[in-house]
């Protein structure tokens, strides 16, 4: 058995290894944190998607009445994400909120009422036109596709890309189908 009082050796190495565990393993390397704004009408799923996104369960969410910020964690960076309330009193205040924003996430219901998704669509114009927003990754989510009303991810957009296309092409958009609640 190592006696260490015996073997000044041994005393060394029992202090190297204790440094090495101490010190040179250190915290894992920092990973890069970028701020999204996340918007979309009330009842789109904006709070039951990060909900997903932060492992928690999505069941009982209530409307978000002001904004909301989550953490989302990937293996690769972490998305400070910030959810603004879709209702009609909040939406008007929402461009006080884009300031210092790095990528947009904008959820839609593909299963709404034609008038509600009119409203979304000119949501939706608005925010890829502000001037805080426009140059931002944006990403369009038809969400609500596992209900059988639910229009396709052309259907859904195609009134707003023949409204103007030009804005569509000059920010960075990509547009997905989904449904978050299907996916819990
Ligand atoms: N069937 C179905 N229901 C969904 C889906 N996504 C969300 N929901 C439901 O829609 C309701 C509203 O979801 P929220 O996540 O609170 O919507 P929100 O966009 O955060 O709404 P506000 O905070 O009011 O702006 C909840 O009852 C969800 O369970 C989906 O893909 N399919
Ligand atoms: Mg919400």
């Amino acid at each position: 058995p190592l006696d260490l009082r015996s073997s000044p050796r041994c005393i060394a190495f029992f202090f190297y290894y204790c440094f090495r565990a101490l010190c040179c393993k250190g915290p894992p390397p920092a990973r890069p944190e970028y701020d999204l704004v996340c918007i979309g009408l009330t009842g789109s799923g904006k709070t039951s998607l990060l909900s997903k996104l932060c492992s928690e369960s999505p069941e009982n969410v209530v409307s978000t009445t002001g904004f909301s910020i989550k953490a989302v964690p990937f293996q690769n960076a972490i998305l400070n994400v910030k959810e603004l309330g879709g209702a009609d009193n909040i939406r008007k205040y929402w461009s006080r909120y884009y300031q210092g924003s790095q990528g947009v996430i904008f959820v839609l219901d593909s299963a709404s009422s034609e008038d509600d998704l009119e409203s979304a669509r000119n949501e939706l114009h608005s925010a890829l036109q502000h001037p805080q927003l426009c140059t931002l990754p944006f990403l369009i989510l038809a969400n609500h596709q596992d209900k059988p009303a639910a229009r396709s991810v052309q259907e859904v957009l195609s009134p707003l890309t023949s409204r103007g296309k030009s804005f569509i092409k000059k920010c960075k958009a990509v547009f997905k189908s989904c449904k978050i609640l299907s996916l819990i």
